[in-house]
């Protein structure tokens, strides 16, 4: 039997107890105002701390939790720890929680969310939910329905990963959303591509013309920062802000007084995160660099500040 089939099955045995036990993780990634690196908002990314395999990313399990029908499981886990971290850590920050497909083709989504948020106490208004612009499920009207049932919860909607997939114009047209976050794909080449930067700066007026809030996902790099700033995208993600880091990770994050440094004495700019066993729908893999040194701090400019919603 090929080694990784071996694996993957050995996993799914697994991964029932892993959801009943501590071998489960919540990591959190901040989303900065680009202006001046301020966090508004954390994603949450889970992780799996094998016994014996170590650090397992989401591409390990996710799959194995989808073939085997635990994702909305999963997913309902994964919001439960997020909001009561949150609202025990960060409850000024917004908190973004990835929504699979089983999740939202399934039944209860909407009363696992109102339940999370009344049992932990972490508020509506901080919770947004990202659903993958690749999403599988067919019926638009019936996502939409879906959407807006959350939305009427409290909680904002965002369109994930968008650019990665076939970018249908129709989803931002009858999705009730948000929040749009640009896929790290055509951010990746921005500093020296003059077309993604053109599609991007596109992407943007068309985010704002719909009202919607633009995050541009996997940013490395300060050129790519100060790019999309040039093309009016206000919020960022990705390494150069932070990586997924621990829920210790959040009272930093939290305390909005003091900047993220931008620490790019340990930059991996080669590290490519959609190669690197990264499962956009739940995460990113971790630092393959240092974390040692203080870094450099930047200060970038201000003046581009404008709405922030997220
Ligand atoms: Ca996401």
């Amino acid at each position: 039997m090929h080694e990784r089939t071996k694996r993957s099955r050995g996993l799914a045995g697994e991964l029932n107890r892993a959801l009943d036990s501590v071998e489960l993780e919540v990591h959190y990634q901040p989303i900065v105002r680009l202006g001046d690196t301020r966090p508004t908002a954390v994603e949450a990314l889970v992780r799996w701390m094998h016994p014996t395999r170590g650090l397992l990313m989401p591409l390990e399990f996710v799959p194995i939790a989808e073939a085997i029908g635990l994702m909305e499981q999963l997913g309902a886990w994964v919001l439960r720890q997020a909001c009561a971290d949150m609202a025990a850590h960060a409850p000024d920050l917004d908190l973004c929680v990835n929504v699979s497909d089983a999740q939202m083709i399934g039944p209860g989504l909407v009363a696992t969310v109102l339940d999370t948020l009344v049992d932990t106490g972490f508020s509506a208004d901080r919770l947004v939910l990202e659903v993958c612009e690749r999403t599988v499920v067919p019926d638009l009207v019936l996502l939409g329905r879906a959407l807006t049932a959350l939305q009427t919860l409290g909680v904002r909607v965002a369109l994930d990963d968008f650019g990665a997939g076939f970018s249908s114009l129709e989803r931002l047209s009858r999705l009730p959303l948000d929040i749009m976050k640009i896929d790290a794909c055509l951010v990746r080449n921005l500093a020296d591509d003059e077309n993604d930067r053109r599609i991007v700066h596109a992407i943007v007026a068309l985010a704002h013309s719909l009202d919607l809030s633009v995050v541009g996902e996997g940013v490395e790099t300060v050129r790519q920062c100060e790019v999309l700033q040039e093309v009016g995208c206000v919020l960022g993600q990705g390494y150069l802000f932070g990586r997924p880091a621990p829920v210790a990770s959040l009272p930093q994050w939290a305390a909005r007084g003091d900047l993220i440094r931008l620490q790019t004495d340990h930059i991996d700019t080669t590290v490519n995160v959609t190669d690197d066993g990264i499962d956009s729908d739940y995460g990113q893999s971790p630092s393959t660099g240092s974390h040692a040194g203080a870094g450099i701090p930047i200060r970038l400019e201000t003046d581009r500040i404008t709405a922030v919603t997220i």
